[in-house]
């Protein structure tokens, strides 16, 4: 297995029942370090680029909106098999099928309002990255 990096968002919804401590220990739990964070309150523009590939679908106006509702944390991943084993942590996009333990289970309200993103293969994950950290804005552990 490889060792791969992923780009999490903790969503509005899950920022507001500050729920992050439990969230990041979720992470840790699962192998995944925490390369890279940031806070913030994504504009309009910044959510509406995030989610373009959603542009066409019904869902897109309403998830920019919550996505820009209030402040997200975001952060970079590293581990094994990271982008799938950030998912299977995560739980299915609608909390009402994700699996007990997972974190839509556990912190999601709906399927919009679902706690939390993740990077879903390796060329994206390299995309939303490099979107919110640049080019260097990740720190390897060097212990
Ligand atoms: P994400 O991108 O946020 O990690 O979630 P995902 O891969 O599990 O789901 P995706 O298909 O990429 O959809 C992105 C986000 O859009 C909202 N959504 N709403 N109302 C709906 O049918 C619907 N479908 C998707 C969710 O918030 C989902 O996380
Ligand atoms: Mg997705």
């Amino acid at each position: 297995m490889a060792v791969e990096r992923t780009l999490s968002i903790i969503k509005p919804d899950a920022v507001a029942k500050n729920v992050i401590g439990k969230i990041y220990a979720r992470f840790e739990e699962a192998g995944l370090q925490i390369v890279a964070a940031r806070m913030m309150h994504l504009s309009e523009e910044q959510a509406g680029e995030f989610y373009a590939v959603h542009k066409e679908r019904p869902f897109y106006g309403d998830l920019v909106s919550f996505m820009t509702s209030g402040p997200v944390i975001v952060q970079v991943l590293e581990g094994e098999n990271a982008i799938a084993a950030h998912r299977d942590v995560m739980g299915a996009t609608n909390p009402a099928e994700a699996a007990p333990g997972t974190i839509r289970a556990d912190f999601a309200t709906s399927i919009d309002e679902n706690a939390c993103h993740g990077s879903d293969a390796p060329e994206t994950a390299a995309q939303e990255i490099e979107f919110f950290f640049g080019k260097d804005g990740v720190c390897p552990r060097t212990r």
